[in-house]
């Protein structure tokens, strides 16, 4: 097998696909609204990011697109995840990935909640990335050739780094996501996230937003974008924070827009 950590090294990320009779799926509101899929794959686009990026990458998204054999053809190593309605289509990238040689990496909510479901991965990366992709990275310097990598510790928000955006194709999607805190300080009984993300409401700073925003309107986007919380406003006196500095950035924006508006 080839030097992982080399330069250069081809990665195929793969978004798995969503079950068909998802009522998240949309099907005709994305006709109506000429996009293909609702929501751009936000979790990869941050595996992207924390992986080394001397890596080339290939995001597949096949909820989008086909996945061809010549994207296996082309890769070093496969990175693929999701959540539990993506199972079965896990299962078969796994697979495929196998078939041309391929170590795959697997990753995300529904890998993290039933590791035993996924042994036939060579690499699984189990909860929050932030924390457990760099204990995969340090595991592959020592040529480990597969590996189960988990941790009690959760990610510092404030030192999260930015999706690679610049990854997808905008119009395939009906909103881009970005994600502002992890975790919620509540209890409500039918809920699971206090179990993944505990109970302290862990922040990204106001500039860490300004800062994601502004990498997508710089990649040219201007549609809806989705703030995908636990709970937006778990920290009561950070949000007040970050909607201020969310408004002030809009404004600048807009009047930016009539500006350019009557220079035309
Ligand atoms: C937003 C959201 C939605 C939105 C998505 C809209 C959008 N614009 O993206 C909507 C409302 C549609 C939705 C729907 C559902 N959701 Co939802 N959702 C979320 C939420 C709140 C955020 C997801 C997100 O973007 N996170 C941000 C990214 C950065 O995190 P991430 O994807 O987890 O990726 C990180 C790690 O998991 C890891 N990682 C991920 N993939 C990979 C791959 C590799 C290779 C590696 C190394 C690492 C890795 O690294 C990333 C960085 O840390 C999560 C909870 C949460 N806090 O994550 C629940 C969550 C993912 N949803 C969940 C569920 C159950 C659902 C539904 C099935 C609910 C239902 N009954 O219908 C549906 C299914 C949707 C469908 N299409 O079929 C569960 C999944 C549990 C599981 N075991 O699979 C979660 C965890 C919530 C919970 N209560 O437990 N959801
Ligand atoms: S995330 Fe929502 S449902 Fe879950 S504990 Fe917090 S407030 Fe309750």
């Amino acid at each position: 097998m080839k030097n992982l950590l080399e330069k250069g090294t081809k990665c195929l990320i793969v978004q798995s696909e969503f079950s068909a009779y998802s009522f998240w799926n949309y099907v005709d509101i994305c006709k109506i609204a000429g996009a293909k899929y609702p929501a751009a794959p936000l979790g990869l686009m941050t595996v992207a990011a924390l992986l080394p990026q001397q890596w080339e990458f290939k995001l597949i998204d096949t909820n989008v697109e086909l996945l061809l054999n010549e994207h296996f053809e082309w890769a070093d190593i496969v990175c693929t995840g999701g959540m539990l309605p993506q199972q079965q289509s896990i299962f078969s990238i796994i697979d495929k990935a196998h078939h041309y040689d391929c170590p795959v990496v697997v990753g995300g909510p529904d890998p993290s909640s039933q590791p035993n479901l996924y042994q036939s991965a060579d690499y699984l990366v189990l909860g929050e990335g932030e924390v457990t992709i760099p204990m995969f990275i340090q595991d592959l310097r020592k040529d480990s050739k597969s590996g189960e990598y988990k941790s009690e510790e959760k990610a510092d928000m404030m030192q999260a780094v930015v999706p690679r955006f610049d990854l997808i194709r905008f119009k395939d999607y009906i909103q881009v996501g970005i994600q502002y805190s992890r975790g919620c300080p509540y209890n409500c009984e039918f809920c699971d996230i206090i179990e993944l993300y505990g109970r302290k409401s862990r922040t990204k700073t106001p500039e860490q937003i300004i800062n994601e925003l502004q990498t997508l309107y710089d990649l040219g986007y201007r549609g809806h974008i989705d703030f995908v919380d636990d709970n937006f406003t778990g920290n009561k006196k950070n949000v007040r924070r970050v909607l201020t500095a969310i408004k002030d950035w809009s404004k600048k924006k807009i009047i930016l827009f009539i500006f350019r508006l009557k220079l035309q």
